[in-house]
């Protein structure tokens, strides 16, 4: 069973303090023409999830005259930011800029968007969702009303937040967004009594987690997990993208030297979270291959979860997919760390079952029961073993 914490301990999470100008974010109204412009600046923002972590997806449209003159998204962080894309070689005096993220003000790892809007001449602004960064947070916003641009705030807004949930929680908070990723029997399982738990759900459940996986900017297992199942936390299945961090978490150092986490060519991408419990030599022998070592304080033996998650957040890593096993998800519900959860059910019954082929198979479907809960109706098979 999974003990929840209180939803105090979430709260307890430390929120980063953020600035509110007075009356910047206010909503206005909008034509469909605008919800039009945004849609498609919301498209192209789409384009870069996955790929523009630490920094958000962003998208932006140039329109005079009704008619688009330019239009570019965020690829990549340290590469140049929307707005820079979508007026560039452009003569944008006038004109209307769409973009799903309050224009920056600030040098970071490139120059100000809100100096390049002003500079191209553009007339008016139109924003989707503000930019919880704290060095912004309604100042990009102020720096072009100041200049003279009219900028409307708040169109798609919903829609423009969620698509940049890991961000928007970890510039906020410094730790990546949690997902716990959990594979379950029908009768709330993840495992069988002999720790068979590997292929509980169908191929293209598997092809499903891949892709959460390539979302994530790190994935995360237990020391049990590893030893029982050696897993690679590579992206398989037909899916592509950005390898992400491989986190294992191993207070004492149970892990084999050998396990494919710390062999394989992706090594340089493994992170061990350990405690002095474990062996200096295995520690050592770790960081030598490549493996990025984080000794952090016990707590009754085990690792100590939040300064896990708040060091994973100083390497930018936004989001966090927690992929088991049991023990490591109970670490999280308990701790009150998790923030989201991915849950796939496969039509079986384990029970007592002592092998995953020995668990019954159930043909049938799920049905909303009400605003919020599912049911599942399905007639029992035989057990695949049998
Ligand atoms: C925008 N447009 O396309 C993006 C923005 O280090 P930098 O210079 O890339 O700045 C990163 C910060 O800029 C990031 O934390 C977020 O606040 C904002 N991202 N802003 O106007 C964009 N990607
Ligand atoms: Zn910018």
């Amino acid at each position: 069973m999974l003990t929840v914490s209180p939803r105090r301990a979430r709260r307890s999470r430390k929120k980063l303090a953020t600035h509110h100008g007075a009356g910047i974010f206010e909503r206005m109204q909008f034509s469909r023409q605008d919800e039009q412009w945004m849609q498609q600046a919301l498209r192209l923002a789409r384009r870069g999830i996955g790929q523009t972590s630490p920094n958000p997806a962003v998208g932006a449209v140039v329109v005079r005259a009704g008619k688009v003159i330019g239009q570019g998204w965020h690829q990549q962080a340290g590469s140049p930011h929307a707005e820079i894309l979508a007026l560039s070689h452009l003569r944008a005096r006038g004109a209307t800029l769409y973009v799903t993220l309050e224009p920056c003000c600030t040098h970071g790892r490139t120059p100000p968007c809100t100096a390049a809007i002003i500079a191209a001449g553009i007339r008016r602004v139109v924003v989707a969702a503000k930019d919880p960064n704290p060095r912004h947070d309604g100042r990009g916003l102020a720096v072009l009303r100041r200049a003279g641009i009219r900028c409307d705030f708040g169109l798609l807004a919903e829609e423009a937040t969620r698509l940049n949930s890991s961000f928007n929680h970890w510039i906020t908070t410094g730790q990546p967004l949690v997902t716990a990723k959990l594979a379950l029997s029908l009768d709330g399982k993840f495992t069988t009594q002999t720790g068979d738990s590997q292929w509980i759900t169908s191929a293209t459940a598997r092809r499903e987690a891949h892709k959460l996986r390539s979302c994530s900017d790190a994935v995360m297992v237990g020391a049990s997990t590893v030893i029982t199942d050696n897993p690679r936390l590579t992206l398989r299945h037909g899916v592509r993208g950005r390898q992400p961090w491989r986190v294992v978490i191993d207070a004492r150092g149970r892990c084999s030297r050998a396990a494919h986490l710390f062999t394989d060519p992706h090594r340089y991408r493994t992170i061990v979270g350990t405690t002095p419990q474990s062996p200096t030599t295995w520690r050592r022998a770790l960081a030598l291959a490549g493996v990025t070592v984080l000794v952090l304080p016990a707590q009754h033996r085990h690792i100590n979860l939040s300064v896990l998650l708040a060091e994973l957040g100083r390497m930018e890593i936004t989001s966090l997919l927690v992929e088991g096993g049991g023990e490591l998800h109970r670490a999280f519900f308990a701790a009150g760390l998790v923030d989201h959860v991915a849950f796939f059910f496969a039509p079986k019954i384990i029970g007592s079952a002592q092998t995953m082929q020995a668990a019954l198979n159930v043909t049938g479907h799920w049905r909303r029961i009400g605003r919020e809960e599912m049911l599942f109706e399905g007639c029992i098979g035989t057990a695949t073993g049998l």
